[in-house]
């Protein structure tokens, strides 16, 4: 989580199994936070989009190509205001729907619908909670967009309502890469209204994505930006689809060095984007911004359904602001012990800066890994906001059941404990919606004057009351330091009656907190209250509120 001497460069950037050497990973954000030893913070935000290197080995500098940039300075007296004054000016998540806070059961890919519905009725037979199921690209006809394979989904409108019967949400993929293809309505559409990223020489720029040649919305354009919400909300619409996934939108391009586009590629922006009617168009200036551009035209084709229902957009590509959009997952990491425990400074760094909807992918994306891997990953990655399990295409199955009883039982306990908070959670979504103020937060933050407190990034606060402290190595050798509450007093262990089990984390409350969980119950007549039970979907209404309560020095919460 310290970022004392590192280099990085803000350029967006497919960097499938990272390492910590990754000088650019697949999102921007020109900001660097800077808390002092007595605890009063200030931020620095280079307001620039083009390839910008921000070096901290000895001060704090940004060398930027391109025009030069405004660079804003926010000073406070603690972490928290910083961040939530930079939410001030980048902006905030809107509410998500209900369902995004609960858990997510991806792969690479889900296919065809039997399978998709073996899996929703895994989860609801084993009563493990889950909300939704996802959709990766081998949905699409030969990978075009807003295709379905007919084989594998024939009525995809009725794939989601039988899910949603079942309490299920979906959603489905959508990249920025367009087939060409004549014939093929989304490019003939594209063509007909001059919508592609061109090139130099002011043809349609063409690069190989995984349907073969493709074209490129030039999101930077209003036109196509209201033409792509049209093409978006109708999709939506017609298919009952729950959220949209972009993916690919840094944008990705294959058979190139440069897994891009030409930085000389010419985008056509709005005039309040582009500034002075002669500044610089090219994708140099405009790439790290290409994948916000995106979910913004996605998000609001979704929101220009009128459906009534809150928008959901996970990307991968981003820049600081878009959490308006979209929220975010850490890419593709690995099935290995470096990337359990990296997920949470990433999830921590991206938390501080503007976004705070994010998640790693749970067991890891690349790999196989094993059941000591898997279930120590959902037992704290099932506390992080966005909590969703994922993996790569060649590998094996990887729901919270095919590790054997004992991984079962450890995802299931750690999702229960995560449906229990939901009250918890949802307020915490409520509050970095109207505020800014991150979900996850490093634990410093609950003494940013303490010095011992400054470095812990193996744990992380969920909200202000609650701290999660897992062990992120094999043999649980780690120390967590804890922070100290007014008075001496320690944060107080929660028992959800699963303390037994070591491949959890522990979890604290804090002195003075109340905290609210809930219950639903199992039976359809809401009457027999020994049938109170943790609910394994969102959907389901709440029927008790518990609270946890730990009173402060004083006798107070
Ligand atoms: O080149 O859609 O990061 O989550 O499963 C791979 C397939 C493309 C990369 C995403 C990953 C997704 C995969 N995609």
């Amino acid at each position: 989580m310290l970022r004392n001497g590192k280099v990085v460069t803000t350029w967006n950037t497919d960097a499938y199994g990272y390492q910590d050497d990754a000088k650019s990973l697949y999102q921007s954000h020109p900001w660097v936070l800077a808390v002092r030893p007595d605890g009063t913070a200030f931020g620095v935000l280079a307001d620039t989009t083009y390839r910008c290197e921000i070096d901290l080995t000895k001060n704090i500098s940004f060398t930027a190509e391109g025009a030069s940039y405004p660079v804003i300075i926010i000073e406070r007296s603690n972490p928290m205001d910083v961040v939530k004054e930079l939410a001030e000016l980048t902006g905030k998540i809107p509410m998500p729907p209900r369902w995004a806070i609960g858990y997510h059961q991806c792969r690479y890919s889900y296919f065809p619908e039997v399978r998709v519905a073996e899996v929703a009725r895994n989860f609801r037979e084993r009563k493990i909670p889950c909300d939704t199921i996802w959709l990766d690209i081998d949905y699409m006809d030969k990978f075009k967009c807003f295709t379905f394979n007919k084989d594998y989904f024939p009525d995809p409108k009725l794939t989601n309502k039988s899910l949603g019967s079942w309490g299920f949400n979906t959603v489905w993929m959508i990249d920025p890469g367009i087939k060409a293809e004549k014939g093929y309505f989304v490019y003939d559409q594209l063509m007909a209204g001059n919508n592609a990223v061109l090139k130099k020489d002011g043809s349609a720029y063409q690069g190989d994505v995984w349907p073969g040649a493709c074209v490129f919305p030039d999101f930077t354009r209003v036109e196509t930006r209201t033409w792509w919400a049209g093409v978006m909300g109708k999709f939506v619409k017609d298919n009952q689809i729950g959220g949209i996934w972009n993916d690919m939108n840094e944008p990705a391009v294959f058979n190139v060095k440069s897994k891009t586009m030409p930085e000389d590629n010419v985008h056509r922006p709005d005039a309040d984007i582009l500034g002075r009617p002669d500044a610089d168009a090219s994708h140099a200036r405009f790439h790290n911004v290409y994948g916000m551009f995106m979910v913004r035209s996605t998000y609001e084709g979704i929101e220009g359904t009128k459906s009534g229902k809150r928008p959901f957009v996970l990307s991968r590509a981003n820049f600081i602001g878009g959490q308006r959009y979209a929220a975010t997952w850490t890419g593709d990491n690995s099935a290995n012990w470096y990337h359990l425990e990296t997920s949470i400074p990433m999830v921590l760094n991206l938390s501080l800066s503007g976004q705070p909807f994010n998640g790693p992918d749970i067991g890891g994306f690349a790999g196989n890994g094993d059941g000591d891997l898997f279930g120590r990953w959902m037992g704290f990655g099932a506390m992080l906001p966005f909590a969703r399990g994922h993996t790569a295409k060649e590998n094996i199955n990887k729901e919270p059941w095919e590790f054997g009883p004992e991984v079962e039982k450890t995802c299931r306990q750690a999702l229960e404990r995560r449906y229990r908070l939901l009250p918890y959670y949802y307020t915490l979504f409520w509050e970095a919606h109207s505020t800014g103020a991150p979900i996850c937060r490093p634990v410093f933050f609950a003494d940013p004057k303490d010095p011992a407190l400054r470095a812990e990034d193996d744990a992380f606060l969920v909200g202000g009351d609650l701290l999660v402290a897992p062990q992120v190595v094999p043999d649980r050798s780690r120390v967590v330091a804890l922070p100290k509450a007014p008075g001496n007093l320690s944060w107080r262990e929660i028992d959800f009656g699963d303390a037994d089990n070591k491949e959890l984390p522990k979890l604290y409350l804090r002195p003075g907190a109340i905290v609210a969980t809930g219950l639903t119950y199992e039976d359809p007549d809401h009457k027999d209250t020994s049938k109170l039970v943790v609910p394994v979907s969102t959907v389901l209404p709440l029927s008790q509120i518990e609270l946890l309560i730990n009173l402060d020095a004083d006798g107070k919460a």
